[in-house]
């Protein structure tokens, strides 16, 4: 059976972004078409700058949202990173096979470590690194394949890329996984920029970024303040009109229809706007009703999380111990 493995980082609270391009087809598709394990990557929120009192409420928040959003713990894993050690014991084994050259050549390394310079601050290491703990976390389960966004396809092909040296120089001892990205949605853009990602950890630009968790009421302000583009022509021209193509495609993810098609129905840019916004809400309705069911009972998400890592030990544990004995350390006992 083939097996998914695919993660959020508690680096901030899940967007809309999240959401359309992975989380949605986790729960409708992902979960019942494979042997499938969902992590909240927590040891990926330390890279940069944080609040470890924030970060674990993060953690449950998000772990919350995955099986508000629809994740069965009967029949898919959900699990915290950091309760399952396996991780971090092979990311170690994957840097000695990685290389300084490929680790800086990562498009969001030279990104956030240009951020953080910018802001006055250092690179920790770990940010460096982290897309080798993060080919550990797939490499752990044997993954066939990780369904991401856009914007993790750089990581998973370095994934690849350190399983085939591996196997190579070793013997075989890992899966070689291939990326998944969703038909539509794959790449949703911040409203207020539609040339960035809505990404969960750019905290300044919040005005650009729907949270899964905002009222009804901060969705629509939000939507209706997009930055569109100049002229009034709704067209699905993602060059020349950015803003008005990053709409249609929420809205298209929201009604599943065809964004070049959406476009035909539209002629002003206000009533695309107040359409996509109720959409929006309108998705996000039933999640928000069952996380604060969620969040009323935490001693079900604890078991849920409890019982997750215990069976992920369970699957990541003989994979990563042929992995130590394949490339020459002592086994225990
Ligand atoms: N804007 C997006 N459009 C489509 N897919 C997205 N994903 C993230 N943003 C978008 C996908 O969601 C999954 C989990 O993402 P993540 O938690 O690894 O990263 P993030 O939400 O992008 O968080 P940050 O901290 O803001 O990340 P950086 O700054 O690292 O990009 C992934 O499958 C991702 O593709």
């Amino acid at each position: 059976m083939t097996r998914i493995f695919s993660g959020v980082k508690p680096t901030g609270h899940l967007t809309l972004g999240n959401y359309l391009g992975a989380v949605r087809r986790w729960v409708a598709v992902d979960q019942h078409a494979a042997e499938a394990l969902f992590c909240v990557v927590d040891l990926h929120a330390l890279t940069v700058d944080h609040d470890p009192a924030r970060v674990r409420r993060l953690s449950r928040q998000a772990a919350s949202l995955l099986l508000a959003a629809g994740l069965d713990p009967d029949v898919c894993t959900v699990f915290v990173q950091s309760q399952v050690d396996e991780h971090a014991r092979l990311a170690y084994v994957l840097e000695c096979v990685a290389t300084d050259g490929e680790m800086r050549r990562m498009i969001q390394y030279k990104e956030k470590s240009a951020r953080e310079r910018a802001r006055g601050g250092s690179v920790r290491l770990s940010l460096l690194t982290y897309p080798v703990l993060m080919a550990a976390d797939i490499l752990a389960y044997g993954a066939d394949e990780v369904p991401v966004g856009d914007d993790q396809a750089q990581h998973v092909e370095l994934t690849r890329d350190l399983a085939v040296r591996f196997n190579q120089r070793y013997g075989h001892t890992f899966v070689v996984p291939k990326a998944v990205h969703p038909q539509v949605g794959a790449r949703v853009m911040s409203l207020q920029d539609p040339g960035s990602k809505m990404g969960k950890s750019d905290g300044d630009a919040a005005a650009g970024i729907v949270y899964l968790l905002d009222e009804p009421e901060v969705v629509r302000k939000k939507v209706m303040r997009a930055v569109t583009d100049s002229g009034h022509e709704v067209e699905y021209d993602r060059d020349a009109k950015p803003g008005v193509a990053n709409l249609l495609d929420i809205l298209a993810a929201c009604t599943g229809r065809e964004p070049a098609a959406l476009a035909e129905d539209y002629h002003s840019y206000g009533v695309l706007k107040k359409d996509t916004a109720e959409a929006v809400v309108e998705e996000l309705r039933p999640l928000r009703v069952r996380h604060a069911e969620l969040c009323a009972d935490p001693g079900y998400v604890d078991g849920v999380l409890r019982a997750g890592a215990e069976r992920a030990r369970g699957l990541a544990r003989p994979r990563v111990d042929a992995a130590y004995r394949a490339i020459g350390l002592l086994p225990a006992g």
